[in-house]
């Protein structure tokens, strides 16, 4: 078969190959991670070697999903010694946190806007709602059956991705797919109740402080949120814990963005955006040197917050304001 498709000419390329490494972006998140471990059970039922490593840990609550003690936790891998490393969901080779890797014959898989294109195979699809969207096609090309576990990991990628079927990102083939994978055998109840009731105590208290901290400003249409080491130390939480913290401030109706400053370990200033409907916080990132999607983006800066803070906040009452302009309905 001539492949006609990008998905074509990687599922061909897998095909002939037998060792693979996945990896795929630092601090992951729920579509790496799923997009990673359904690639991973996948491979393993073509009867190929897999081997998974990630910069970072995955977050406490996605460790008991199948498949989640496989993952290697490393910053550098030498020499890979593998036939193809698949990456996943990384705009740029970089966003892996794992260096080693740039010698070998690179799978790109990913749906962020702005993709640099860095494989000897790139499939870059900025319409899919999330990476394991493009997994899930692939899997499929690849005449894999969709086993149960292959059909929680893609469902545990697209749950988390449009934010529990929230974002701008979902499309008729979304849901297809998670028919497809209900079929399988997922209850989405449990999903919805492992992947976002599962809190811990530390965590509620780390949300009041955070939320109670919190500033509003452009009449109300901005939310401004900060963490710092005391706050997390003062709540009993880990860094881990700040994930999806983000979107809180989104559940108020009239809050169109957010943005996120928290002290990284390393003394970096990680700042992360969220906005609804128009609001493209995606060009907030992008002039920083950040990326990532319209609804959802971020940056990292080698700056102190004060110095920085009133640039980002000024772009983004502008980004707020123009999104405004082309979906006026918006607040209501
Ligand atoms: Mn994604």
């Amino acid at each position: 078969m001539t492949p006609t498709t990008k998905r074509d000419e990687i599922a061909e390329a897998i095909v002939q190959r037998q060792r693979f490494l996945l990896t795929s972006h630092a601090r992951p998140d729920g579509d790496s991670i799923g997009s990673q471990l359904a690639m991973a059970f996948a491979l393993d039922a073509l009867g190929k070697s897999v081997r998974l490593v990630n910069g970072d840990p995955a977050p406490e609550h996605y460790q008991e999903f199948p498949g989640l003690d496989r993952i290697e936790v490393a910053a550098h891998v030498e020499a890979p010694n593998v036939d193809a490393v698949i990456v996943m969901e990384c705009s740029d080779l970089s966003r892996t946190g794992v260096t080693g890797l740039d010698g070998a014959f690179i799978i790109n898989i990913d749906h962020h806007l702005g993709n640099r294109m860095y494989g000897a195979l790139n499939w870059h699809d900025d319409t899919a709602a999330a990476c394991g969207e493009l997994v899930f096609d692939l899997i499929g090309a690849l005449g894999v059956p969709l086993t149960e576990e292959i059909a929680t990991h893609i469902y545990l990628a697209i749950l988390t991705d449009t934010g529990s079927f929230h974002h701008s990102n979902i499309t008729p083939r979304t849901f297809d797919i998670c028919r497809r994978c209900v079929e399988a055998g997922v209850d989405p109840a449990t999903m919805a109740r492992r992947v976002f009731d599962s809190n811990s105590f530390g965590k509620l208290k780390l949300i009041g402080a955070l939320l109670d901290d919190m500033e509003l400003l452009d009449e109300g249409r901005l939310a401004v949120l900060h963490l710092d080491e005391r706050m997390l130390t003062r709540c009993g939480c880990t860094p881990n814990d700040t994930e999806g913290l983000i979107n809180l401030p989104l559940t108020a109706r009239e809050i169109q963005a957010v943005v996120f400053f928290k002290i990284e370990a390393g003394g970096e200033l990680r700042v992360s955006m969220r906005s609804k409907y128009e609001v493209d916080v995606r060009s907030v990132a992008t002039a920083f040197g950040g990326g990532g999607h319209k609804n959802a983006a971020g940056f990292t800066l080698q700056a102190e917050e004060s110095d920085v803070r009133s640039a980002i906040i000024q772009r983004l009452v502008h980004a707020i304001g123009k999104g405004l302009k082309s979906r006026p309905d918006a607040v209501q």
